[in-house]
Formats: structure tokens, C-alpha cells, sequence
């Protein structure tokens, strides 16, 4: 058993309570909340965590979107608009993959560590990221990823996807979670989308997708025209209410939802939105409507997507963005409210028993040295001012850096 002590503690819970000079004690979850002292008494053979006076304790972040096979991006892909991003993909993938190797993913997942995230949810292309996922000691939920338009080309899919998916079955562990992803409506045709749905249905496992990214997708799908139309040269496969109805009963992230106006076509109690607020204004020509899907009753979290679409994976840089993008929002209200789309609600997402500070949750938690300021500002200054953090814990493990 060990106990920890803080200044602040960021709950995240609902209510985003904020506790002040508490301690608690955990193994693997957590135990007890009460004053150090009176922890002591109770586990006197506990070993003490040492944290500085201006310590705050939070959740560990969670982002259930990355793409970390393209992480040797930095100068190649294109932004602007969709087509000419993808564009750049297609003509750049293999050497990008290419350089993305084990250590160099490590390296990044390592860096995503030091920014106080613990669980990640990696969309897996090629199947050449596993080794450094199951190495590096972070949780994750490993999204294999089929994609394919071609009817001709499914069975060969199909093999390849199957050959990736039993690759990560044989990782699978507390840490190590695997998970499929169906690309897109755009790129994937129904055969491929029932055979990844029946298999996800087979395994009690989460399905992840991209949905209505940008403006080129929502012209294709909902007109049949524009930039797809003309490469594809043939109707959408999936009508936008079909392709949600795909994922019936089933719980999975829809990444982006940019130009999702049906947002009660999504079903509350399976379905989720990661916002990539980096990613969308680099790649789509409008911003999504958070508060739109928020007061919709929609769980909606952040993620930052790879560095094909993003130029850092720290969740505090997009808490930054989110911050200044959502002129909607009053700004305390915003801040707190990104800390749970950081923590409580992708934990919700994922179906995972952590994202807030609970007795009998997974000891997931960072400890970061803040300076002083009033209650009230906290959750604000914190994502203004924080970096890296101090610890990390992963199911009540320390991480080393
Ligand atoms: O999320 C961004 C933008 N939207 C779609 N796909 C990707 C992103 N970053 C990487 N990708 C991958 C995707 O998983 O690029 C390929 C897929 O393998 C694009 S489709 C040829
Ligand atoms: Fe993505």
C-alpha cells in the first residue's frame, strides 16, 4: 500500500470537486481518502509518496484517438484542406511508416507520459506500432484498422486484417487492450464494415471510426460529389444514418463528427465523440460545435489525433486550443469542463474504471507542482501553465522517466 498527499486534488468527478490537503492511500486502485495522518495510523506499513508543497494530483489524461505510425511527420504531410492532406498521405505513407519505428514510438509514448496521459487509444494502420505499445508500460486500447472500397480486394483484406488482429489478441493483458477500427464511411465498404462489427460483437470489444470530418466528406456523402466522387467515381456505400446504425448496441468513438448535425442519431448510451480541435484546423474548413453536442446529452471528449494532423500529443496543448477555439463557452466553466473531457468522460467512452479520483477506481494519476492561486482559477491556470509532470502512476505504478 502506498499513500500520496496534495495540496489540491482535481476529483474529477461530476461535480469537479476540488479537495484541498488530503491524502490518500492505493495499490493497483484506490483505497481510502482521509488526512495523511489519519492514514498512518490505519497503514502504518505504507510507503509514503514525497510530493512538494504546491502539489495537485489529477487523473490521468486519457486520448482515445492517436495515430502513432505516422510520428516521424513534422514538414511532409500538407494541411489546409482534406484533399491535399490526403493527398500527401497516399504519396508519403510508406516512407512516413517507414521511419516510424519501434523506438522512435516509444520515444513519442514516453513524451505523451511526461504530459501526464496514461491511457491512450492507438488507431492501428499497419500493425507496426504494436511492439512499442505493449512495451512501454502505458494503457492502451489498440484500435486494428480495416479499411477498403474495392469488393474484389476483401478477401486479401480480410487476411491481412485478421493477420494484425491475432497479432494484438496475443498481447492482450490489463494494459494491453485490443479493439477495432473501422476507418470511415467514405473508405470502407459494408461487407468489410460487417465483418470488423461481427468480430468487435464476437469479442465484447470497442470499435472506433472516422466520422464526417471534413467538408469533402460531408459533400460526398450527403451529395454524392465533390473531391471522393471524383476519385472513387461512384456513389457513397453508406447513407450517414445507415452507416451510425452499423454500430447498433455497440460502443464506439466517433472521431471528428464535424459536420454531424443528426447528433440524436448517435446513441447516448453507446456512442461518443473525440473532438480534435488541432487536427480539424488543419484538415476541415470549420470547427465542431461543442456546446451544440454537449447540450445534446452527448459524451464528448478530446484527442489529438497523430502527428499526421497535429504537432504535439500532449493533452494540455489541446486543452490550450480547445481554449481558445470555444469563444462560446465562459472561460472557467470551459476549463473545468476540458479537464473531464481529458479524464472522466473518455474513461466513460472506453468503458474503463478510472478518469476520476474514486475509492475502488484504477490508481491512474499524475502529480504535478502548480503555484498559487485561487480556488476558482485553478482548473484554468493549470492547463495555462502546466507542462510535465512530476509522477505518473498507471495502475498504481510509478512510471519512469
Ligand atoms: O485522423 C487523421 C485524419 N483522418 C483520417 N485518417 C488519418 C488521420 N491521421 C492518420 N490517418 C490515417 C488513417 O488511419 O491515414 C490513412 C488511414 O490509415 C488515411 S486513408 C488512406
Ligand atoms: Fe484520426
Amino acid at each position: 500500500v502506498y499513500l500520496i498527499k496534495a495540496e489540491n486534488l482535481l476529483i474529477c468527478n461530476e461535480k469537479f470537486e476540488l479537495v484541498k490537503n488530503k491524502a490518500f492511500a492505493f495499490k493497483e486502485t484506490i483505497l481510502e481518502f482521509d488526512s495523511l495522518e489519519n492514514l498512518r495510523v490505519k497503514y502504518p506499513n505504507a510507503t509514503l509518496i514525497k510530493t512538494a508543497k504546491n502539489s495537485l494530483i489529477i487523473p490521468a489524461f486519457i486520448n482515445p484517438h492517436t495515430h502513432l505510425e505516422f510520428s516521424a511527420n513534422a514538414y511532409t504531410l500538407a494541411f489546409g484542406n482534406f484533399s491535399i492532406w490526403l493527398k500527401s498521405v497516399l504519396n508519403n505513407r510508406v516512407e512516413l511508416n517507414a521511419g516510424a519505428k519501434t523506438d522512435l514510438i516509444l520515444n513519442v509514448l514516453k513524451a505523451m507520459q511526461k504530459t501526464g496521459t496514461a491511457t491512450i487509444g492507438e488507431i492501428s494502420s499497419f500493425g507496426s506500432d504494436l511492439k512499442a505499445c505493449v512495451q512501454s508500460g502505458m494503457r492502451v486500447i489498440f484500435f486494428n484498422e480495416i479499411l477498403g472500397l474495392n469488393p474484389n480486394q476483401n478477401e486479401e483484406k480480410k487476411i491481412e486484417f485478421l493477420k494484425r488482429f491475432k497479432a494484438s489478441l496475443k498481447e492482450q493483458n490489463p494494459l494491453f487492450i485490443p479493439a477495432i477500427s473501422i476507418h470511415s464511411a467514405y473508405s470502407t465498404n459494408s461487407e468489410l464494415c460487417h465483418f470488423a462489427l461481427n468480430l468487435a460483437q464476437k469479442h465484447k470489444m470497442l470499435l472506433s471510426t472516422h466520422f464526417l470530418e471534413s467538408k469533402e466528406e460531408n459533400l460526398y456523402l450527403r451529395k454524392s460529389k465533390g473531391m471522393f466522387f471524383k476519385m472513387f467515381q461512384q456513389a457513397p456505400l453508406h447513407k450517414i444514418e445507415d452507416f451510425i446504425k452499423l454500430f447498433e448496441g455497440q460502443r464506439t468513438l466517433f472521431t471528428h463528427c464535424v459536420y454531424l448535425k443528426e447528433l440524436q442519431w448517435l446513441d447516448k448510451n453507446f456512442h461518443s465523440i473525440t473532438h480534435c480541435a488541432f487536427s480539424n484546423r488543419l484538415l476541415s474548413q470549420k470547427s465542431f460545435a461543442l456546446k451544440q453536442a454537449l447540450e445534446n446529452g452527448l459524451n464528448v471528449h478530446l484527442g489529438t489525433d497523430g502527428l499526421s494532423s497535429n504537432i504535439s500529443l500532449s493533452m494540455l496543448d489541446e486543452m490550450r486550443v480547445n481554449l481558445l477555439i470555444h469563444k462560446d463557452f465562459d472561460l472557467l466553466k470551459l476549463a473545468k469542463e476540458l479537464l473531464l473531457m481529458s479524464t472522466l468522460y473518455p474513461a466513460r467512452a472506453l468503458g474503463l474504471n478510472l478518469g476520476s479520483l474514486e475509492v475502488g477506481k484504477s490508481a491512474d494519476f499524475s502529480v504535478f507542482e502548480i503555484g498559487q492561486t485561487e480556488d476558482e482559477q485553478l482548473a484554468l491556470q493549470f492547463i495555462l501553465n502546466a507542462k510535465e509532470v512530476k509522477k505518473l502512476f498507471i495502475k498504481g505504478k510509478e512510471c519512469k522517466f
